[in-house]
């Protein structure tokens, strides 16, 4: 597995925030645990890939809003903050030499990575602050000739992305926060709910077997363990100050 990454913008605090209140980052600390991200990654099989440094873009660590990748196809997201647009196009460069293919989400689009999850074949896409219906309806068309079906999923408010809200933690298992995306849209899943007093906690990321979770959801974390998920914890604390979780710093995929 390939897993493409960037070094911390040394502006990440200047980044976008929507539902939660600035507080100082701390920007050692910050690039000490991407570090320790970068390090669990590779200790889960992933071979890490820097696309190039952003330094002036502070959100430029998230990665995952820029593209989603699949085994067949790259699509190059339009993200929804306009102080972000620029960060897509070194992620074309560095996708084009694992992926032939490379469609572009174009205006009036608008779609972050982090609002799109899939699970085999199944692709569901968060509508929220970032996301547009046009975007929605050009990844249909785009992915519909590979045979994925493509589902719009209004997110409540408070929620981001789509996987701020749910994420996939087993084969046949999605972990979900209720109040930010109803449960109904996933009813071939087993749900475990984050805790009611861990809101944020619904950003997981499965690479094989393995669930890389943040220490910062002690009771979330539980709830996982307690459903035999295997959890690699890591500390997440600056990061999920500028909004963000575990699967926005990175794109990962079979190298194919
Ligand atoms: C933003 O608001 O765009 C960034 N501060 C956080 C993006 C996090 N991305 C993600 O969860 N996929």
């Amino acid at each position: 597995m390939i897993a493409i990454v960037r070094n911390i913008s040394p502006r990440m605090a200047e980044c976008e925030l929507t539902h939660v209140e600035r507080q100082p980052i701390n920007l050692a600390l910050a690039e000490k645990q991407h570090e320790e991200y970068l390090d669990a990654l590779r200790r889960l099989g992933c071979e890490v890939v820097y696309a190039p440094d952003l330094p002036h873009h502070p959100d430029s660590v998230f990665v995952e809003d820029c593209a989603v990748v699949l085994d067949e196809l790259a699509v190059i997201a339009r993200p929804g903050a306009e102080s972000r647009r620029e960060e897509v196009f070194s992620m074309a460069e560095a996708l084009e030499a694992y992926r032939e293919k490379v469609f572009y989400i174009e205006a009036p689009g608008l779609l972050d990575g982090g609002d799109v999850l899939r699970v085999g074949r199944e692709i569901w896409v968060g509508m929220g602050g970032r996301t547009n219906a046009d975007a929605i309806l050009q990844l249909q068309a785009m992915l519909r000739p590979f045979g994925y079906v493509v589902i719009a999923v209004p997110l409540k408010g408070g929620c981001l992305h789509l996987k701020s809200a749910v994420t996939q933690v087993a084969e046949d298992t999605l972990l979900l926060n209720p109040d930010w995306v109803d449960d109904h849209h996933f009813q071939d899943f087993n749900i475990i709910e984050t805790d009611p007093d861990e809101p944020g906690a619904a950003n997981a990321l499965l690479v094989g077997d393995t669930v890389m979770f943040p220490v910062d959801y002690p009771l979330t974390a539980l709830a996982l363990a307690e459903a035999d998920i295997e959890l690699l914890l890591v500390d997440n604390s600056e990061v999920i100050k500028a909004e963000g979780g575990v699967t926005c710093c990175s794109v990962i995929f079979s190298k194919g």
